[in-house]
């Protein structure tokens, strides 16, 4: 029986304009409420808020306040904060955010946890019913291993897609600078056993969905277990999506037993077609020469590309930030997502840039990855920011988004997917017409 209740909230962020982010839906929710939830004890209530698609009670009947945020969103997490201390609660911060910047939240948060929540969690819930709340809990796990299954139910009153999370994976062996994923892991990746992501996907299944978004920084990081894991989701007859490295594409065999189980969408972090600015962001491990043929033989498998790509590397200018987006139009990237280089704090990026003078503030209001922050290499802050808006403007404008998607070679295959890349470009172009950033989906 629940004597306490713990309210969970998943912080929104400023838009460019500085309205908050609203949205009717969330196409990709997170797994951390239903994760956190499961590993939280029978004798606590647990409430959700993805800020994004719902209100914030600030009237409350909760005891406890948890707050996730991601990225920029730690300024509204912040505000969120210190709402409830006025009001008498206590508040307790995790993520990646709350871990890289912590003085950012001094006075706003009773504790945080470092990293992995898996053990501290329980932990922290404990020390409070016991009135011995410590201001930090720093319990990295060594492994994924037994991990209960998240109460997605949680997820299933909330206005969300077709997909729900599943992990396979956390963290990442590259050490890429601009990386969070990096600064919090170090090199670590961990993944889970492959019956326990099995069964998560059939409970999911077993809830009426379809699909499944398979979270893990580099699914091609072992590659055998991604063979065992893909033969394991075969036989389930779900389409799933995930984010990968382009080097899965040199596999041309383990490419197509991904797709044959249902792999419909990957995310890859392409970042630059500069080789000199992935090296000196400490990404020299992939070759951008291959970019191209890769890309096709992962459309040719049967999978939808899409990518990220970073602007304002130290190999960039402003021509050769045109000549990406001539590349995106090429290849038909039929998603493609732009941001502006961003030293977050916390990361290597951030303290090399510091060390060599090249922040041109603190102010992290504008670390949103749609401002530039820094000097960049090889052209000015004024020249980077048009740049970026330059790209954003071609990008969604309505002749780029009919040839990426509606007229790709691949609609006819897999109309379903391209005519889901349209919406979500038209949505992209909505918010670009609006002056904000196309980046939160
Ligand atoms: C799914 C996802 C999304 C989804 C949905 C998010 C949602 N609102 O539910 C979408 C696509 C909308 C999204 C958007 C964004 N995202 Co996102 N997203 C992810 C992704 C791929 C998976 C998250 C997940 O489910 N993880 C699984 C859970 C179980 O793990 P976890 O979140 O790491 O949490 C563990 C611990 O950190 C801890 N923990 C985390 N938070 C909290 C909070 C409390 C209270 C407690 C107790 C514990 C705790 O507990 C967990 C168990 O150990 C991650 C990558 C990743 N590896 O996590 C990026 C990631 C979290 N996103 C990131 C970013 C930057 C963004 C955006 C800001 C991008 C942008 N420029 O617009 C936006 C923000 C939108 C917003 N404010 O709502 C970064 C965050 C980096 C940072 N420094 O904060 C990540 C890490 C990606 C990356 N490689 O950099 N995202």
């Amino acid at each position: 029986m629940a004597d306490r209740k713990v309210l969970l909230i998943q912080a929104s962020q400023y838009s460019r304009g500085n309205t908050l982010c609203k949205q009717k839906k969330i196409f990709v929710p997170g797994l951390l409420f239903p994760h956190l939830a499961a590993l939280t004890p029978d004798d606590w209530e647990v409430e959700t808020i993805i800020e994004i698609i719902e209100d914030v009670p600030f009237e409350t009947d909760a005891e406890l306040i948890g707050i996730a945020a991601m990225g920029h969103a730690i300024f509204r997490a912040r505000e969120i904060a210190r709402d409830f201390k006025r009001r008498g609660k206590t508040v307790v911060f995790g993520g990646y955010m709350a871990a890289m910047a912590p003085d950012f939240l001094a006075g706003c948060a009773d504790s945080i946890i470092y990293g992995d929540a898996e053990k501290a969690w329980p932990m922290l819930l404990e020390d409070y019913k016991q009135g011995n709340l410590k201001k930090e809990y720093r319990v990295a796990v060594d492994d994924l291993d037994n991990l209960p299954v998240p109460r997605y139910e949680l997820l299933k009153e909330k206005r969300t897609g077709f997909m729900m999370p599943v992990q396979a994976g956390r963290g990442c062996q590259h050490r890429c600078s601009f990386c969070s994923i990096a600064c919090i892991y170090e090199g670590r990746y961990m993944s889970r056993p492959v019956d326990e992501v099995v069964r998560d996907i059939e409970k999911i299944k077993s809830l009426g969905y379809r699909g499944f978004y398979l979270v893990d920084d580099n699914l091609i990081g072992n590659g055998n277990y991604l063979k065992e894991l893909v033969d394991r989701i075969k036989p389930l007859k779900m389409m799933w999506a995930s984010q990968c490295s382009l080097n899965l594409a040199r596999s041309p065999g383990l490419l197509e037993e991904v797709a044959r189980s249902g792999c419909r969408i990957l995310s890859f972090g392409l970042e630059s077609n500069s080789q000199e600015g992935l090296d000196k962001l400490n990404k020299g491990w992939v070759n951008v020469g291959d970019h191209e043929k890769l890309l096709a033989r992962v459309n040719r498998a049967g999978i939808m590309a899409t990518a990220e790509f970073i602007l304002g590397t130290d190999g960039d200018t402003a021509e050769s930030i045109r000549e990406l987006y001539r590349f995106v139009m090429r290849t038909k990237i039929a998603i493609a997502r732009f941001y502006i280089l961003t030293p977050i704090p916390g990361t290597d990026l951030y303290h090399q840039f510091k060390a060599e003078g090249r922040l041109l503030h603190e102010n992290y209001q504008f670390y949103t990855s749609t401002h530039c922050v820094f000097k960049p290499n090889r052209m000015s802050p004024e020249e980077l920011d048009a740049s970026y808006q330059w790209v954003i403007d071609r990008i969604y404008s309505l002749p780029s988004i009919i040839r990426r998607t509606i007229f790709n070679r691949n609609f006819l295959k897999h109309p379903l997917l391209y005519l889901y890349a349209l919406l979500v470009n038209l949505d992209y172009r909505k918010l670009v017409r609006a002056g904000e950033a196309p980046n939160v989906h």
